[in-house]
């Protein structure tokens, strides 16, 4: 079964049924059945053929949605791109992805480089309305390319992962099963859909589901109460940031929110076991933990019905094999022992079939006998529980977004009064993470400036919270940087 025939179990088979809320509208799976047909035939007329790539530069709504399920139905690759990136982050996307168009709207168009085929959703939405309401979806195999999730890059740019159909269709059918979704959950869905937090988990078990859903335009502190209290969902999937956010509720809305919901789900950063106890407490639900990355999707999860063990993600998912590599290990196929710590290498139908058009970082991502290697430490206890034990690379992760320090000193490095620059993670009570900077400077060096130049190049989460000017960076005999001592000395200023 390809994501078509997945899809059609709602968009077919539960037609009448209540789909989505966004924003005051309502909309049935039939609604949603005729719209990405409509968006279907749009991207036809427009000259997309089967494998084109439909960048999608959007707050989460309806008509992102619709284009989503109309590329799965016409065979062309949905290539997210995150709000909150800036022109250089966008360019890059566009060089590499070479989208036919960019669907955006016409307050973020802004930041869309120039040169590029600009759909601005309120410009489209009346053509598209005029489409034909039939489409008949493209055959497609189940190794065709479904989305390009570009991730943020280990050395430097971002690189596509490049997701298929079976990795959708894997993931969903395994979260249904284990987490017991079904057409009588509501789910409040609050994660931005460019990501495979909010478009793997949350549209795919939707769609092929069939429960209830109310979108929100992203996350915020100041409504998300009343948001639970007003839909009463069933199901939250969320990431550890929102989860502390939560715990500012009084402890009568945490309850009456914890009496209606089934199961709440975090994952995309750690979540500190003391988050997961003082949760328990007030909503009197145990977070379900789990543990993914973009490029395979979901790999391990607490159970459902079993311990959810605070700290630990948990079990291997159906149909996936985790191999807890020694480091040293260079064709990972050293095993270490259980409670000792390896890297997480991963086997199953979620893994992507490569990072787009770059073959050498695709073979280097794998071992010889196929497995990913996730670059993730773990170990395993007995009783065959998972634990992360941190990074091999040095990813921070700010309220669950990835941040690779790579790219924000190379950025630095690029700006003048810099001539050396390096990030580091501090620890965050909130945001888990937060990325602090250190710069050896040149002529012209001003620090504020540099961070307002920051703020207008970069994401949001990527400016560095705060710029230190250091003589010279620390480095080892071999001249690599040591960011743990800048690591360490950040946490004590
Ligand atoms: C945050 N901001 C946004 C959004 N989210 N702006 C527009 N749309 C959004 N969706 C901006 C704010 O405007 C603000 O910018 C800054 O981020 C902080 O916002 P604030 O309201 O203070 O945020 P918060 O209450 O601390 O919550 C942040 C958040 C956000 C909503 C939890 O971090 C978030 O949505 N995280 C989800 C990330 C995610 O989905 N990751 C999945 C990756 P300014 O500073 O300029 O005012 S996939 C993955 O990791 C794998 C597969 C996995 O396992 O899931």
């Amino acid at each position: 079964m390809n994501l078509n025939d997945l899809f059609d179990l709602t968009l077919k088979g539960c037609a009448k049924q209540g789909a989505l809320e966004f924003q005051g509208s309502s909309l049935t799976f039939q609604d949603l059945d005729v719209r990405s047909n409509q968006w279907a035939n749009h991207l036809r007329e427009s000259g997309f053929e089967r494998a084109d790539r439909l960048a999608v530069y959007l707050p989460n709504c309806v008509e992102l949605i619709a284009a989503y399920i109309a590329c799965v139905k016409a065979a062309i690759i949905f290539t997210p791109i995150n709000v909150l990136y800036r022109e250089r982050e966008i360019e890059h996307i566009v060089d590499d992805a070479e989208p036919k168009a960019l669907l955006t709207n016409r307050e973020l168009s802004a930041n869309v480089p120039s040169g590029s085929n600009v759909w601005c959703v309120e410009d489209v939405m009346a053509d598209v309305g005029q489409r034909p309401v039939d489409f008949s979806a493209e055959g497609v195999e189940g190794d065709s390319l479904a989305a390009l999730v570009y991730t943020s890059g280990t050395t430097g740019r971002s690189k596509g992962a490049a997701l298929t159909h079976n990795n959708f269709a894997a993931n969903a059918t395994a979260l249904n099963t284990c987490w017991r979704m079904s057409a009588q959950d509501r789910m409040l869905l609050a994660l931005p859909l460019f990501h495979v937090h909010g478009l793997g988990n949350g549209l795919h078990t939707w769609l092929s589901s069939g429960y209830r859903v109310r979108l929100l335009e992203r996350f915020r502190k100041e409504t998300i109460l009343d948001e639970f209290l007003d839909f009463e969902p069933t199901v939250f999937f969320g990431v550890p940031t929102m989860y502390e956010r939560l715990l500012a509720a009084p402890p009568d809305v945490a309850r009456a929110i914890g009496l209606r919901m089934r199961l709440f789900v975090s994952g995309s950063a750690p979540l500190p076991a003391a988050t997961l106890e003082r949760f328990r407490k007030l909503f009197g639900h145990t977070i379900l933990e789990r543990y993914g990355m973009s490029e395979t999707m979901m790999n391990l999860s607490n159970p459902y019905a079993g311990e959810r063990r605070p700290g630990s993600v948990g079990k291997p998912l159906p149909g996936i094999s985790i191999r807890l590599a020694d480091p040293d290990s260079e064709d990972g196929r050293v095993e270490v022992a259980d409670g000792e710590t390896g890297e997480v290498l991963i086997k199953g139908p979620n893994v992507f079939s490569g990072y787009w058009r770059q073959p050498a970082a695709t073979a280097q991502a794998f071992t010889a006998d196929g497995y990913f290697r996730s670059g993730d430490l773990a170990s395993r206890s007995s009783d065959g529980y998972y634990t992360l034990q941190g990074r091999r690379t040095e990813l921070i992760l700010c309220g669950g977004f990835n941040v690779y320090p790579r790219e924000i000193e190379e950025f630095l490095c690029e700006q003048t009064g810099v001539a050396e620059a390096a990030v580091v993670g501090v620890p965050d009570t909130v945001k888990g993470q937060a990325p602090v900077a250190y710069v050896v400077a040149a002529a012209g060096f001003d620090a504020a400036a540099l961070l307002v130049r920051c703020r207008e190049g970069l994401a949001s989460f990527k400016t560095p919270r705060k710029i230190v000017e250091i003589d010279e960076l620390p480095r080892n005999a071999l001249g690599k940087v040591q960011r743990h001592l800048l690591a360490t000395k950040a946490m004590a200023t």
